[in-house]
């Protein structure tokens, strides 16, 4: 069975964000790859990568960087498949030179941008499974159950003061 979901990343540094995303997921059911693909130090790789995507039956692509974050938006200019990027928290500048990297791309080449780290990631997995929902009764079904699992959670523990 063909992945439907690509998650690459700039680094192996960044795994520990995005597992969050390769989590979701795997709770949600979506068949996936994953994959460290660098803008900068693997660039060919890179372009191999996101033009053979669609080919290979991915339907979205959920990348993560940080810092100097440009390899969403590069995989976004060699795919016309949804991009989902994940700005990497940065030691130096706490994500928000990933976040405005990836967020600012201009007009003509979208990229979906998330919050930057955990929060962030988690929402990439979740949206990526939207995505697949479109044509996956299974997924769907699996989607619905997990809204309606933390609909609940909350609903039955009103009381801030208890866990
Ligand atoms: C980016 O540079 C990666 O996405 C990572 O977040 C950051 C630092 O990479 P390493 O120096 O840890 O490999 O390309």
């Amino acid at each position: 069975m063909q992945p439907q979901v690509g998650v690459i990343m700039g680094s192996k540094s960044d795994w520990p964000t995005m597992e969050h995303a390769v989590q979701m997921l795997e709770q949600l059911g979506v068949r996936h790859e994953v994959k460290v693909v660098s803008a900068h130090r693997t660039p060919d790789l890179l372009f191999d990568y996101a033009k053979t995507a669609k080919m290979r039956g991915l339907q979205a692509i959920i990348a993560g960087a940080g810092g100097a974050a440009h390899l969403p938006g590069m995989a976004a200019s060699q795919t016309a498949l949804p991009v989902l990027g994940v700005p990497v928290e940065s030691k130096a500048l706490k994500g928000m030179d990933s976040l405005l990297s990836i967020v600012q791309m201009p007009g003509g080449v979208p990229v979906a941008t998330l919050a930057i780290g955990k929060a962030g990631a988690t929402n990439a997995g979740i949206l990526a499974a939207q995505i697949v929902a479109l044509q996956d009764e299974e997924v769907a079904k699996k989607l619905d159950a997990f809204r309606a699992e933390q609909t609940r959670k909350v609903l039955d523990n009103p009381d801030p003061r208890e866990d």
